[in-house]
């Protein structure tokens, strides 16, 4: 009875071993961006606003996947980096974002700044898909054509 058990139990472990490696199927379309949900999980009334992809990564599992294609940054009221107009320390998709107080000259203090990371899909989690950008015309005719039906093709 007891080595039955033990057996059932070293097959239970084996398929939850064995599920936990299956691989997310590889062919999915690289031309979807999606952006996760904001994240927000320090504030700049230390040393810095610490935003760092591996803290993010390890604090929000399954939100966003290993390897961002892009990283967006504003601050908590949505103005963009280069509208805040601050000395940043970090800002790639790679290191994540780092404002650092004692890099600010005018001010002593960053903003609180918010960050959000593109992905392709599966990993769309809560956030919103967009495709890439795409310039398939230039104004130089009549006009900036950039007409769906086209870029369709
Ligand atoms: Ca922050
Ligand atoms: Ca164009």
């Amino acid at each position: 009875m007891i080595k039955l058990l033990s057996v059932a139990i070293v097959a239970a472990l084996f398929l939850e071993s064995h599920q936990q490696t299956v691989e997310l199927p590889c062919n999915y379309p690289t031309h979807i961006q999606c952006w996760t949900v904001w994240f927000d999980r320090d504030d700049p009334s230390g040393s810095e606003d610490r935003e760092t992809f591996s803290d993010l990564y390890k604090e929000n599992t399954g939100k966003i996947c290993r390897k961002p294609q892009g990283i967006e940054a504003t601050t908590l009221s949505g103005l963009s980096v280069a509208a805040a107009g601050e000395v940043i320390f970090k800002n790639d998709a790679t290191s994540g974002f780092v404002c650092r107080n004692v890099d600010q000259t005018q001010k002593k203090m960053c903003s609180d700044y918010r960050v959000r990371f593109s992905c392709h899909p599966p990993f769309c989690g809560e956030g919103v898909c967009w495709t890439d950008w795409f310039d398939r015309d230039n104004p130089s005719g009549t006009g900036d054509w950039e007409l769906l039906k086209d870029l369709r093709k």
